[in-house]
């Protein structure tokens, strides 16, 4: 049967991150989505100046309680970049309402990368997402989102010992299932690693020198579809991994195009 999942993230209406990545993604692997905008920006943060930032807070309980009552249901809810610390809350009563007995809370807990927070986000939102994630059955941090979360320094390159300890804090933290991001062995490769208590799966890649804004977004919804889809999980990482490494090869030779990668290109390709 058709999967319906509900995504809670910004609008940046240019820039492609965010809900706009996730809509078009999750749709391509035939799942029926729903959106819940925490805040609504003319571009992402990274790269753009003067960007403008309506926060919906107040609109979102409002949303929350006409699905309520409709009696609106969703396999899955999947959150990412949150517009206001006062939404973690509001979210926690959406998952009490919206989310099926046997639903899936997904959070990418969206706040930092490259080992500093992203502007506008403090220590309030790391408390609200260490919160959030306690209760999630997957989450995807990147390497600088796992230390926020876990209080360990962050490393740009990691040995085993390091990513085994990011691992267990995050679990210890209630996350059951952690797909970790962005880690790096040494300086010419990156990949991803998951733990669900017991097993450890690595995928690395060669790396391309070359960062990307919107990333983490493209790659979440990716996976997010993939777990909904009952991939397994090797296979999803490989194939989210794959699809991240060709949409930014494709974008290398425009020099117009640094503000993400031209993942469309790869998602119009028979998959
Ligand atoms: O990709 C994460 C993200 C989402 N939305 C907005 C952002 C960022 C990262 O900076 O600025 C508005």
């Amino acid at each position: 049967m058709s999967k319906t999942i509900l995504t809670i993230q910004d609008i940046s209406c240019y820039g492609n991150c965010s809900t706009t990545v996730a809509l078009p993604i999750l749709a391509r692997f035939g799942i029926e989505t729903a959106i819940l905008p925490s805040a609504l920006l003319s571009t992402h943060t990274q790269g753009f100046k003067d960007w403008t930032f309506l926060d919906l807070t107040d609109e979102m309980p409002k949303i929350i309680d006409h699905w309520w009552h409709e009696g609106i249901q969703f396999d899955a809810i999947y959150t990412g970049y949150i517009g206001n610390p006062k939404q973690f809350k509001i979210i926690l009563d959406a998952k009490d309402k919206l989310l099926k007995e046997d639903g899936l809370f997904i959070v990418d807990p969206a706040m930092a990368d490259h080992g500093k927070l992203y502007p506008g986000f403090d220590e309030f939102t790391i408390i609200g997402m260490r919160d959030f994630i306690s209760v999630a059955d997957y989450i995807l941090p990147n390497i600088t989102e796992a230390c926020f979360l876990t209080g360990n320094h962050y490393e740009e390159i990691q040995d085993d010992d390091y990513i085994n300890k990011l691992l267990q804090d995050l679990y210890q933290l209630g996350a059951k299932n952690i797909i970790l991001t962005s880690a790096q062995d040494d300086f010419d490769s990156i990949g991803v690693i998951s733990y669900d208590g017991l097993t450890k799966t690595t995928i690395m890649k060669e790396k391309i020198e070359k960062n990307y804004h919107g990333t983490g977004d493209i790659f979440s919804s990716l996976v997010v579809a993939g777990i909904l889809n009952g991939k397994d999980i090797k296979d999803n990482l490989n194939f989210a991994t794959d699809f991240i490494m060709n949409s930014i090869d494709i974008t290398l030779d425009d020099p117009y195009h640094e503000y993400a990668p031209k993942y469309e290109q790869i998602l119009k390709r028979n998959l």
